[in-house]
């Protein structure tokens, strides 16, 4: 086989970016590769359980406060959700908007934003509906949009997975998109170890599938060679970068084959595979400050685990 004929048998963005995580001293992958098929699936599972509460509390004060953010986003909105998958939170918001323009659920699958905004558009057939196909974590530009106050939409704590930088870089794309417009985020909350240790690392085992499909995946993609049964999960909580992280734990010294390479582990060494950062609210003001914004209106669930943010761009 030829080196040509090798670098098309594997994807190559998914290649490089394990290769080049396996060779760091400490190993780690980034977090968007744990959503293949079975991983979206997973992922789906994980909003259900009982332990991972933030879908529900976000859920919570969507419902609650549906009015007033709704308010805050003004009327006539031109919506945009970053990362829209469904748009089942969308919908709540949409609903309770006062004659909502458009609404633009911006999403990396083709098929997933089809359905979406068929669907969408089914529900609310008033509403223009103007799918955009993006990877919202990279630079791109809006299409135009019809004129309205825009307001963009970041549910499910998302933006927890991005480091201070992406955040920032983040935040600061969305402000360009909606002009001088506004933003709805929603953010977990820093809070008792245990709570978001056990969030991160359930009863039912739905998260430790989650992170070690990500090595069936390699298997399966990458001719990798990870024995599923000789690497455990495990959440760590890191109190400098205020997150939850999830690794994967070699259980015993071996080397490991991907792509074409051997990569060694000794036992305990571990794969980092996702941070999950948790805000207090002084934190997230300061990042968002850098980014444009202010930080305008804040709505907490019942158990003030969860936080919904209302930000509004600076001029
Ligand atoms: C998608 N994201 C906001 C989830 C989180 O909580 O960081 C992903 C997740 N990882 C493990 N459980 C859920």
């Amino acid at each position: 086989m030829t080196d040509g004929e090798v670098r098309t048998r594997w994807d190559e963005a998914f290649c490089s970016a394990v290769v080049s995580g396996l060779s760091r001293p400490q190993k780690s992958i980034p977090c968007c590769w744990l959503y293949d098929e079975r991983g979206s699936e997973l992922f789906e599972a994980i909003t259900r359980l009982h332990d991972y509460y933030p879908t529900r509390a976000e859920a919570e004060i969507l419902w609650r406060h549906a009015r007033d953010i709704a308010d805050f986003c003004g009327e006539g909105a031109v919506l945009l959700e970053y990362g829209a998958g469904a748009g089942v939170k969308a919908e709540i918001l949409i609903e309770a908007l006062r004659a909502p323009r458009v609404y633009a659920p911006i999403d990396i699958e083709a098929g997933v934003l089809g359905r979406t905004a068929r669907r969408i558009g089914g529900r609310f057939p008033g509403l223009d509906v103007q799918p955009i196909l993006a990877d919202f974590t990279r630079d791109f530009d809006a299409p135009e949009l019809p004129q309205g106050p825009r307001a963009a939409f970041f549910p499910g704590s998302t933006i927890g997975n991005l480091n201070r930088r992406e955040a920032i870089a983040f935040l600061s794309r969305m402000r360009r998109h909606v002009q001088n417009g506004k933003a709805v985020i929603g953010v977990d909350l820093k809070k008792d170890r245990r709570i978001l240790l056990d969030a991160y690392d359930d009863g039912e085992g739905v998260t430790a599938a989650f992170n070690l499909n990500l090595l069936a995946r390699i298997n399966r993609e990458l001719d990798g060679g990870f024995p599923l049964s000789r690497f455990a999960h495990e959440a760590r909580w890191n109190e400098a970068d205020s997150a939850v992280e999830m690794h994967l734990v070699s259980l015993d010294s071996r080397e490991v084959a991907v792509a074409g390479r051997l990569f060694p582990f000794k036992a305990g060494d571990s794969i980092h595979t996702e941070s999950s950062r948790k805000y207090e609210l002084a934190m997230f003001e300061a990042m968002t400050d850098e980014a444009g914004w202010r930080l305008a209106r804040a709505w907490r669930d019942r158990g003030d685990r969860f936080a919904v943010f209302g930000l509004e761009a600076l001029v």
